[in-house]
């Protein structure tokens, strides 16, 4: 069986979802992160050599990236509406949205996350200059970049509802995360009605409410 070793806050949120609506049997193990540092715990870091969450056990195996973890469990649950598969005609959606997400929204998301910690770290004398400097490369190197996948993102749901076609998929359980992201630094606004649109259907989503309450957190992002 399963165990998923769930930080709070964190992405590894999205392999609690993906649980809930497979319906499948796993054991959860939650963590806390560090007050100061927002870090995993000592415990989460020694479960494998990334020391990041999401983390699972099965049997001897040690399985750390969200990415490799949602197609570990598919292959052990094969499900063609959460993974639609070669020859299926939402195969190539699927897998663009899928790898999007942690291949440019989460990294996009990350370093905005970043930039705003270093911010409210450096000595308060400094704060102003760094301000200055982060915010520009912000709208150089984040905001363009953001803007466009979220005018791609408002395109594909004018055509179908969901990012891997008109089903829930593993691409919008992957997508929660940084588009959760998204709308809380305030990159999705209410211009965005499909991403809007989108969020509330994960949000009262069965599968979706069911991991919320085994998380029982105010919400799934870190807010910093
Ligand atoms: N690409 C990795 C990212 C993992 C990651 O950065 N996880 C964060 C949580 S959102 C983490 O573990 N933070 C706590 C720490 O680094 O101690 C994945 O998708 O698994």
């Amino acid at each position: 069986m399963i165990t998923l070793h769930h930080l709070e806050y964190s992405q590894s949120f999205r392999i609690l979802w993906l649980l809930e609506e497979l319906g499948v049997e796993y054991e959860l193990r939650l963590y806390e992160r560090d007050k100061e540092t927002h870090l995993a715990p000592p415990e989460y870091k020694e479960l494998s050599p990334l020391g990041s969450a999401p983390v699972i056990t099965d049997g001897d195996l040690v399985l750390a990236e969200s990415s490799a973890i949602v197609d570990y469990i598919l292959d052990q649950h094969p499900n063609e509406q959460l993974r639609p598969s070669p020859g299926n005609p939402d195969r190539t959606r699927y897998l663009f949205w899928f790898h999007t997400s942690q291949g440019s929204m989460m990294s996009l998301m990350l370093m905005e996350a970043v930039f705003q910690i270093l911010i409210a770290r450096v000595p308060f004398w400094m704060r102003g200059l760094i301000r200055g400097v982060l915010n520009e490369a912000s709208n150089r190197l984040i905001k363009p970049r953001m803007q466009k996948l979220l005018e791609l993102a408002e395109e594909d749901l004018e055509e179908q509802p969901w990012f891997g076609g008109d089903e829930l998929s593993a691409a919008d359980i992957m997508l929660c995360y940084p588009m959760e992201s998204a709308k809380s630094r305030g990159y999705i606004t209410p211009k965005h009605d499909n991403c809007n649109d989108w969020l509330d259907r994960v949000f009262h989503h069965p599968s979706y409410q069911a991991a919320r309450k085994k998380d029982g957190k105010d919400s799934i992002v870190l807010k910093v």
